[in-house]
C-alpha cells in the first residue's frame, strides 16, 4: 500500500477520451514540482460511460451521450474524493501498465471502500463474471449489489434514468450573445480541464454547457504545440498548470463571463479559497494581459501590483527580472518638483530641489499627432502647438493645471536615446526620463488622455518600459473614446488661427493703437528670449507678439552680430532665468506702450500684482533707463533699485559695480567736504576742501581779470545750457554760472555751478565766462548728494522742518562724507560732523524728523510702524552697518519706535 493524495477521478475528458466512472487518477504529495500520475481503475465494479464528443478529424462519428448513471457515478466519486486522501491496493497490472485495484478513503484500508459505496448506491454494477466465490471482499460487493437491487436504488430505479443523461452543450452558436446573456453574473460551474494555468474547460451548470474559459488580466506559459505534434512547454508551464489544476480541477467553483471577445471567453473563477488569477501572478506563474486586464471584473489593480510584487520578489518567471528604473536611487525615481514649463503635450520642465531644471516626459502617452509629417516639414510656417490638431488644447490643459506648482514625480522608466539611421524614417531622440507626474492625487497623463488630449502607447506584453499606473491610462482612454473626448470626438477639429505678428512691422504698425487703447491686455508668455524680451500669445486677438519690457536696462545676452558673436553682459542668464522662473507660460497683464522700428511692442508686463520691469530692478537684474522717468512706475522702479543696491548680493556688485555700495560691504572711507546748499528736496551740494584752494584761486584771479576789462552790460545773450557768469543778488560778486532756462531776459534761472545754488536774474547781470576760467579748467566744484537710507518726507512742512534743521546744522560748515551708493540723479551718502562724527542722517531719525527708508517691501514698512519691529530694525541697521548700533541705548528703544510710529 502507500498513501496518495488523490487529485481527480478521471471520466470527464470528454472530448478525446472516454473514460469510465470507475477510473481515478492519484498523486503523490509535490515534492519541488509536479508529481507524477497515476490512474487506477477500481477492480470487479462497472460504471456507466460519460458522453464523448466525436473527434473533429472524424466527422463520419457521432457524439455519445452519457449513459444512464454516469455522470452521477462521477459525481458521487467527485464529490467523496476530490482533494482527499486515499490508500489503494493493486490487485491486478495488465501488460499495457493499466493497474486494478480497491482504494479506501483515508489513510489505510479500515476507510470506506469506494467501490463499495458505489455499487451500494445503484451507480456501479459488479463484474460477477471475475468474482471468486472464496474472496470475501468480492462477495460483499456482490451482497452490496443485491441489496441494492432489492431496495431499487440509482440504476435500479424503475424507468432506467434516462433522466439522467445530460443534454451536454459543446458548441454555443453565438458566445458573444451568450456571455452577455449571463449578466457578468456568477455561474455554478466544475472545471473539467485545465489546459495551461490560465486556460481551463469548464461545465456550466445547470445547463451542461462546456466552455473554455480563458481567466482575465492574465497568461500563464503555455505548451507550444509543434509542428510535428510535440508539445514543447515554456518554462514554468507545467508548474503553472498543475499549480491551478491543484486547485480547481473538478472543483466546485463560480465563474464570471466577463467577455468574448473574437470568440474566446474570458473570466474570473471564484473559489471560496481564493481567487486563482490573483495567486497566479503574486507566485510568478503568470503575467498581466494589457487588454484583457480592462474586461477584468474584481479590480485590476490587484492584478498589477500581485505582478509587481512578484517581480520585486523574482519569483519563477521573473527570476531574471530587472526593474527599469533598478538602478536609481530612490531619489532620483521619486521626488517633489516645481513645473517651469509645459512642453508641447507630453512633457514638462521641472525645477528640482537643487535648482537644476530636469525634463520629464510622461509616461506612456502619445500626444495629438498631424498625419503625413511630411507636409509640415515644407511649410516653414507650421507650428505644432497651434497647427496639431489638439496640441494646443492639449498643452493649455496642462499648463493651466500645472505650471509653477509643486508636484509629484515617479520616474517609472528611462527611454534609451535612438540614433536615426540613413535607412530609418523615426527621427533621433536623447533619452528620456519618463514618469508618472500627480498633482494633489491626480494623475496628469490620465486626466490628459481622459480628456482626449493624448493617447496610450501600446507596448508589447514583455516591454515593461511603461507607465506604473497604465491600466489607469488605458481606462481612461477607453472613457475617452466612448465619450467621444477630444481626439476621439467626431467634431470638426478646433483651429487655431494665430497670426504671428512679431518681426512684421507693417501688422504691428497696425495692431499698436489697438494695443495702446486696450489698456491692460491678457496674454500668455510662449517664450523668454532674454530677462526683458518675451514672445507673447494674446488670447482675444489670437496672435503673437515679441514684447520688450519697458522702463528697463537688462544685462544683453550674447548674440550673433556681423561682426562677430556678441559676448554676453554679465548676468543676462541670471536675467533670463529670472524671468522664465516668473512669467514663462503664465497668465500676465501687458499694457502696450510703444513699438520699436523692429515691431516690437513696448510696455509694462503684470503678474499677480508684480511688475516685472519693477522685479527685475528690485533684484538687481536690470537698470532703471531713463526713458522710464515719464511713465507712473518711475517711482517704484527707483525706489526698487535703492532698495536692490542695499542687499549684499553678488549680483548686484557685479551689475553696478563702480560707486555702487550695495553689493559690497560697505567700505566707510569718508572725506572732508563743504557744505554750500541744502535744497527744498533734502538734496545737498558740497565742495570738496582738497580743491577748496584751487577754487580760491581761480576766483580771485576771474575777478581781478572781469574788474580790468568789465564786460559790457546787455551784450550777453543768454542761452539755455550756456556756462556764464552771474553777479550774485547777495554779495554783487561775480560766479560761474550755467543757465538753465531763459523764460525772458529779465528772467534767467541760473545754477552757480560751484555752490549749488540758484537763482533768476536778468541777463544785464550776467556775462561770458572768460575761456581760461571755463570748466576745463577746474572742473564745477559743487557736487549734488542725498542723504541714503533716509525717506524725505512727503509731507511738505515736515520736510521744510528737516530743511531747517540741516542749514542750521551743516549748511556752510564742513563735514564727513562717504558715498554709500549710487542713485538715479545724484550718489547717496552718508555725512557726520566734523567734530563729534555724529551721523548727520542719524540724528535726524533719532529726533524722529524722518524714517529709515526701507520702503522697498511693503511687509518691512508695517513691521517698523510696530514696536516688535524694533530688533528687525536694529538688525537691519547693523547689516547695513551705517549707524553703529551701540549708538541706542535700549530705552531709546521704545521711545524711537512710539517715534516712529508716529
Ligand atoms: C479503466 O479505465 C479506463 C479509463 O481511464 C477505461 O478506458 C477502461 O475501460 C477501464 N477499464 C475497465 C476494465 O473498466
Ligand atoms: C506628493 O505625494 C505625497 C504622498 O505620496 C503627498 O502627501 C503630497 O501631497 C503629494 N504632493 C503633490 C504636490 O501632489
Ligand atoms: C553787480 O550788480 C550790481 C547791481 O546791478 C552792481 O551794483 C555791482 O557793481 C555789480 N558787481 C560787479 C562786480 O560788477
Ligand atoms: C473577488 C475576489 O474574490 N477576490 C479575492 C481573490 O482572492 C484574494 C485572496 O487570494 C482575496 O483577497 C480576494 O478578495
Ligand atoms: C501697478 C503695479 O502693478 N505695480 C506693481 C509693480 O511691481 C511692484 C513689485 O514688483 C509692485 O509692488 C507694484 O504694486
Amino acid at each position: 500500500t502507500a498513501i496518495i493524495t488523490i487529485t481527480t477521478t478521471t471520466t470527464t475528458i470528454a472530448i478525446t477520451t472516454v473514460l469510465s466512472g470507475c477510473a481515478i487518477i492519484v498523486r503523490g504529495q509535490p515534492r519541488g514540482g509536479p508529481p507524477p500520475e497515476r490512474q487506477i481503475n477500481l477492480s470487479n465494479i462497472r460504471t456507466g460511460a460519460l458522453a464523448r464528443r466525436a473527434p473533429q478529424s472524424q466527422p463520419d462519428q457521432k457524439d455519445t451521450p452519457d449513459e444512464p448513471y454516469a455522470f452521477q457515478a462521477r459525481e458521487f466519486l467527485r464529490k467523496m474524493l476530490i482533494g482527499k486522501e486515499v490508500c489503494f491496493t493493486v490487485e491486478v497490472k495488465t501488460a499495457l501498465g493499466r493497474e486494478y485495484g480497491m482504494v479506501y478513503l483515508g489513510r489505510d484500508t479500515t476507510g470506506e471502500n469506494i467501490a463499495e459505496s458505489l455499487v451500494n448506491e445503484g451507480l456501479a454494477t459488479v463484474r460477477r463474471e471475475g468474482i471468486r466465490g472464496n474472496n470475501p471482499d468480492q462477495a460483499r460487493l456482490c451482497d452490496l449489489e443485491d441489496q441494492a437491487k432489492a431496495s431499487k436504488k440509482g440504476m435500479w430505479t424503475e424507468g432506467g434514468g434516462t433522466n439522467t443523461v445530460r443534454d451536454l452543450k459543446y458548441i454555443i452558436e453565438n458566445p458573444r450573445n451568450f456571455v452577455d446573456s449571463m449578466h457578468q453574473k456568477p455561474v455554478n460551474a466544475v472545471i473539467e480541464h485545465v489546459r495551461d494555468g490560465s486556460v481551463v474547460r469548464a461545465l456550466l451548470l445547470p445547463d451542461y454547457y462546456l466552455v473554455t474559459v480563458m481567466l482575465s488580466g492574465v497568461k500563464c506559459p503555455t505548451f507550444k504545440r509543434e509542428a510535428d505534434g510535440t508539445e514543447s512547454p515554456e518554462p514554468f508551464a507545467a508548474e503553472a498548470k498543475f499549480f491551478t489544476e491543484s486547485r480547481l480541477l473538478q472543483r466546485d467553483v463560480q465563474i464570471i463571463l466577463e467577455s468574448c471577445p473574437n470568440q474566446v471567453i474570458l473570466g474570473t473563477v471564484l473559489h471560496p479559497n481564493g481567487n486563482i488569477t490573483e495567486l497566479l501572478l503574486k507566485e510568478g506563474f503568470a503575467r498581466c494581459v494589457d487588454w484583457s486586464m480592462a474586461v477584468y471584473t474584481q479590480g485590476a489593480e490587484k492584478l498589477r501590483a500581485g505582478e509587481k510584487s512578484a517581480k520585486e520578489r523574482k519569483v519563477r518567471i521573473w527570476k531574471d527580472y530587472v526593474a527599469p528604473t533598478a538602478n536609481m536611487d530612490q531619489k532620483d525615481r521619486q521626488f517633489v518638483a516645481k513645473v517651469m514649463q509645459v512642453v508641447n503635450a507630453d512633457a514638462v520642465v521641472v525645477k528640482l530641489n537643487s535648482g537644476e531644471y530636469k525634463t520629464i516626459h510622461l509616461s506612456s502617452i502619445r500626444p495629438p499627432r498631424i498625419e503625413g509629417e511630411k507636409n509640415k516639414d515644407k511649410d516653414k510656417r507650421f507650428r505644432p502647438i497651434y497647427d496639431i490638431p489638439y496640441m494646443f488644447e492639449a498643452r493649455e490643459f496642462m499648463r493651466k493645471k500645472i505650471i509653477g506648482k509643486k508636484v509629484n514625480v515617479t520616474v517609472d522608466y528611462i527611454r534609451a536615446a535612438t540614433s536615426s539611421s540613413e535607412t530609418s524614417t523615426i527621427p533621433a531622440f536623447a533619452e528620456r526620463t519618463c514618469a508618472t507626474v500627480t498633482i494633489g492625487g491626480i494623475n496628469i497623463a490620465e486626466a490628459l488622455v481622459s480628456k482626449g488630449f493624448a493617447t496610450v502607447i501600446r507596448y508589447r506584453q514583455d516591454d515593461d518600459q511603461r507607465s506604473s499606473h497604465y491600466d489607469e491610462l488605458l481606462a481612461a482612454e477607453a472613457r475617452a473614446i466612448k465619450n467621444g473626448k477630444g481626439l476621439h470626438s467626431k467634431k470638426e477639429v478646433p483651429i487655431h488661427r494665430v497670426a504671428d505678428i512679431s518681426g512684421e512691422t507693417q501688422k504691428a504698425k497696425q495692431f499698436l493703437p489697438f494695443l495702446q487703447r486696450a489698456g491692460r491686455s491678457e496674454a500668455v508668455v510662449e517664450y523668454v528670449f532674454s530677462g526683458s524680451r518675451l514672445k507673447l500669445y494674446m488670447p482675444k486677438e489670437t496672435c503673437l507678439i515679441t514684447f520688450l519690457l519697458a522702463g528697463i536696462e537688462c544685462p544683453r545676452g550674447s548674440r550673433n552680430m556681423p561682426g562677430g558673436m556678441q559676448v554676453a553682459e554679465p548676468f543676462s542668464d541670471e536675467a533670463m532665468a529670472f524671468t522664465k522662473e516668473l512669467v514663462l507660460q503664465r497668465e500676465v497683464e501687458v499694457e502696450v506702450e510703444s513699438m520699436d522700428k523692429a515691431g516690437n511692442f513696448i510696455g509694462w508686463l503684470h503678474i499677480e500684482g508684480v511688475n516685472l520691469s519693477v522685479a527685475l530692478v528690485e533684484n538687481a537684474l536690470s537698470k532703471v533707463h531713463f526713458t522710464a522717468e515719464r511713465s507712473s512706475y518711475y517711482k517704484t522702479l527707483v525706489s526698487g533699485e535703492e532698495a536692490s543696491r542695499l542687499r549684499k548680493d553678488k549680483v548686484s556688485v557685479c551689475v553696478w559695480g563702480g560707486v555702487c555700495g550695495g553689493g559690497r560691504e560697505r567700505t566707510a572711507n569718508y572725506r572732508v567736504v563743504y557744505v554750500t546748499e541744502i535744497t527744498d528736496t533734502m538734496h545737498f551740494y558740497t565742495q570738496d576742501v582738497e580743491t577748496g584752494t584751487q577754487l580760491e584761486n581761480l576766483m580771485e584771479t576771474m575777478r581781478a581779470e572781469i574788474a580790468a576789462q568789465p564786460p559790457v552790460e546787455g551784450s550777453y545773450a543768454a542761452r539755455r545750457g550756456d556756462y556764464c557768469i552771474a553777479n550774485f543778488s547777495a554779495d554783487g560778486e561775480w560766479y560761474r554760472a550755467r543757465v538753465e532756462k531763459v523764460q525772458s531776459p529779465a528772467k534767467v534761472h541760473v545754477f552757480y555751478i560751484d555752490y549749488g545754488n540758484r537763482e533768476i536774474v536778468p541777463s544785464t547781470r550776467l556775462a561770458v565766462i572768460p575761456p581760461a576760467f571755463s570748466i576745463r579748467t577746474l572742473a564745477a566744484q559743487a557736487t549734488e548728494y542725498t542723504f541714503a537710507y533716509i525717506q524725505v518726507p512727503q509731507d511738505e512742512d515736515a520736510r521744510a522742518d528737516v530743511v531747517d534743521s540741516l542749514v542750521r546744522d551743516i549748511q556752510n560748515t564742513q563735514c564727513l562724507l562717504n558715498v554709500e551708493h549710487s542713485g538715479v540723479t545724484c550718489p547717496h551718502v552718508t555725512l557726520q560732523f566734523a567734530d563729534s562724527k555724529d551721523d548727520v542722517g542719524l540724528s535726524l531719525v533719532k529726533e524722529g524728523m524722518v524714517m529709515v527708508d526701507v520702503r522697498k517691501e511693503k511687509h518691512l514698512q508695517k513691521m517698523l510702524f510696530t514696536k516688535r519691529s524694533w530688533s528687525f530694525l536694529s538688525h537691519v541697521l547693523s547689516q547695513l552697518n551705517i549707524w553703529r548700533y551701540g549708538d541706542f541705548r535700549d530705552d531709546d528703544a521704545d521711545e524711537f519706535g512710539y517715534k516712529l510710529k508716529k
